[in-house]
């Protein structure tokens, strides 16, 4: 690694339990410097015992979730965990061999990375406020590749521009799109087109796909990601306040808590994929894929095997990343708001609700909103194949969830990078993955410590 490049991180907590997590992680006085491992903490998933209902808890804005479950559909059938092919390792990696070094930095409240190279020498930045930058081999171009401040409302902590995924074809037609609140708070899903020489796009490219009326500042969801079926899946969280108090996530009427699914090229701004379960719109709205979720700020799929992670931000108590096997059929449904985590919060289901409960949960103060990530499936780090890499925005732990040969999870805790917000990981076009620092304003990317 090069000698600009600064090494990150730091604490390495051995036995130390961080005992309190603020949404709004204080800025360090200084940036952290080194790189280090955090002690294999193991934070295997065990499933919960009975737990007290959630459902009177109340929410940092004072509310009180509503005593009535709102109507739920239910029919799905899910493949039930079973062998779990194999697909990379079978132990977690040593960390200490590993750790996270800054490749790029300067940059306001850094939420998301793309890459338009084949090999990560071109990737692009979202902040927040409305810029996208491109960094080229590491240096930042002084010209933004895309600014729509003007168009962007990122007063709130979870408003801005939240989210960004290339079109599978972007090296020929220059698509991408983002998720972004406007200036009146509401969600917008629009495509941009990016110059012939792919260093920047004309804020006038805009093409709106989608309007979500918001009604309240936080949950806005942001993640965007083109599935290995080459559709467009969208993360929409259930509106804000707490607790969701309209019956969002559980409603098929509004695309809010859910993942929505369409298809970019099958028409004009887009069309609905024929397999959606609700396509035909009697019984939902068209666009719904999968249900029943909070805050999905950031979902992937395994680009290997095509298996959906989704990390759910959750209420006061449990944050929680969710799993489909490749094939699953739409509909699924994440429990929310029946559930939080594979906890009770407002209930009873219906008695035939089919609810999907995690894969992994970590319950607060371990942390305070997840931050999902990507399986790895890069080529320097092969001790890393196949290790999905999820994160805790409030303290900066990174940990590792792998599915076991008999289809079980564990989950260990990877490193604990003191002073960093993770705010997204990033994937560039080899496998490679990145972290954004949101307080810190960099990029850092997971390679093996120099000796
Ligand atoms: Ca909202
Ligand atoms: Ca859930």
């Amino acid at each position: 690694m090069g000698l600009m490049r600064r090494l990150f991180v730091v604490f390495t907590l051995f036995g130390v339990l961080l005992t309190a997590c603020s949404p709004q992680a204080t800025p360090s006085a200084q940036p952290p410097t080194t790189t280090a491992p955090a002690p294999a903490a193991p934070t295997a998933y065990a499933p919960p015992a009975g737990e007290a209902p959630g459902g009177t808890v109340p929410t940092p804005e004072g509310y009180q979730p509503p005593a009535e479950p709102s109507p739920a559909p239910t029919e799905a059938s899910y493949p039930a965990p079973g062998e779990a092919p194999a697909s990379g390792v079978s132990q977690f990696p040593d960390p200490a061999q590993f750790g996270w070094v800054q490749v790029a930095a300067g940059f306001e409240r850094p939420l998301d990375v793309a890459d338009i190279s084949a090999d990560g020498s071109r990737l692009l930045v979202l902040e927040q406020r409305g810029v996208i930058s491109l960094i080229e081999n590491g240096t930042r171009r002084e010209t933004p590749f895309l600014n729509i401040v003007e168009r962007v409302g990122s007063s709130g902590n979870e408003q801005g521009l939240l989210g960004i995924a290339l079109h599978p074809r972007f090296a020929e037609n220059g698509y991408f799109y983002v998720n972004y609140t406007d200036r009146k708070g509401d969600t917008v899903i629009a495509r941009f087109t990016a110059l012939p020489d792919r260093a920047s796009a004309d804020p006038a490219s805009e093409q709106v796909l989608l309007r979500v009326d918001q009604p309240a500042a936080n949950h806005n969801g942001g993640g965007m990601v083109f599935g290995p079926d080459g559709y467009l899946y969208i993360g929409l969280g259930d509106g804000g306040q707490g607790g969701d108090p309209w019956g969002n996530a559980q409603s098929l009427k509004t695309h809010l808590g859910k993942l929505l699914r369409i298809s970019v090229d099958g028409g004009d701004p887009y069309a609905i994929p024929a397999d959606n379960p609700f396509a035909d719109g009697q019984k939902g709205l068209a666009e719904i894929w999968a249900y029943g979720l909070r805050n999905p700020w950031r979902f992937s799929f395994d680009r290997l095997t095509g298996d959906l992670y989704i990390g759910d931000v959750g209420q006061n108590l449990y944050e929680e990343i969710d799993f489909l096997p490749a094939g699953s059929p739409g509909g699924a449904n994440f429990g929310w708001d029946y559930r939080e985590g594979a906890h009770p919060y407002v209930g009873p289901p219906p008695a035939d609700a089919v609810l999907i409960d995690p894969v992994a949960e970590y319950a607060h103060p371990e942390g305070c909103s997840v931050t999902g990530g990507f399986v790895y499936r890069g080529a320097a780090l092969p001790e890393f194949q196949g290790v999905y890499l999820y994160a805790d925005y409030c303290n900066g732990k990174v940990w590792g969830l792998l599915r076991q040969p008999d289809g079980t999870w564990k989950s260990q805790l990877l490193f604990q990078l003191g002073g960093v917000s993770v705010s997204s990981f990033g994937q560039d076009a080899s496998g490679e993955v990145y972290i954004t620092d949101h307080q810190n304003g960099a990029v850092l990317k997971l390679v093996r410590q120099s000796q």
